[in-house]
């Protein structure tokens, strides 16, 4: 059986509730981050998670690859698309923007200042443009979520159980970010998901 490490509240949350949406055999084992003695860095070398031991010696990591991975054990699921589609291109191109500009390039360093600056003085800098960035990245993603409920094809899919992730995020900022009325609802109805609530249960969040 397959094995998907994630850490709770992390970014593997959304793989996490990709598995239990779609039913799949996958065992969820939870690590710790960022402690060297973590079981993690011999299951990844960048000790992140999510990392999805499919067998013995092959891990698939990075959200990215991971969630339309996932989707794809259930050929013909609504929370993906078929190969070849432009709803399937759409639904990555969505990933591709949660990956780079909301978590790498807005979360992480307000999070992470240290991996950016070794000069503890520069952080609340480095934290107060990473804000600014982030509340771009979001107003893109209210912008779009105007006149629609889901991230595409008016369905839930795998991207919108990605931002879902990243939404909840949001909550612990407050500020700017409560104005996001588009963005609030879709975490709403992403919290209101019984896979989404069985996953935060075993994550020990609810
Ligand atoms: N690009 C990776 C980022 C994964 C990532 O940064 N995961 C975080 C948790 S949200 C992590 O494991 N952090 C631990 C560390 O960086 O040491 C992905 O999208 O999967």
């Amino acid at each position: 059986m397959s094995t998907l490490y994630i850490a709770p509240g992390a970014c593997s949350l959304a793989s996490h509730i990709v598995v239990r949406e779609l039913d799949l055999p996958i065992h969820i084992e939870a690590v710790a981050l960022r402690t060297s003695d973590s079981p993690i860095h011999r299951i990844n070398p960048l000790g992140r998670v999510p990392a999805l031991q499919v067998e013995e010696g092959v891990v698939l990591t990075e959200n990215s690859a991971v969630l339309p991975y996932l989707a794809d054990l259930k050929p013909g699921t609504s929370l993906f698309a078929p190969a070849g589609t432009l709803e399937r291109a759409q639904i990555q191109s969505w990933i591709g923007y949660l990956a780079a500009e909301v978590h790498t390039a807005s979360f992480r360093p307000l999070n992470r200042p240290e991996r950016y600056s070794a000069d503890e003085t520069a952080h609340p800098g480095i934290r107060a443009q990473a804000q600014v960035q982030l509340l771009k990245a979001f107003e893109h993603i209210e912008r779009h979520l105007t006149d629609r409920q889901w991230l595409v094809g008016e369905r839930y899919t795998i991207a919108d159980a990605y931002l879902g992730v990243f939404a909840s995020w949001l909550t612990r900022i407050g500020g700017p970010f409560e104005q996001l009325i588009a963005v609030k609802k879709l975490r709403e109805n992403w919290l209101a998901r019984p896979a989404v609530q069985a996953a935060l249960k075993v994550e020990g969040l609810l």
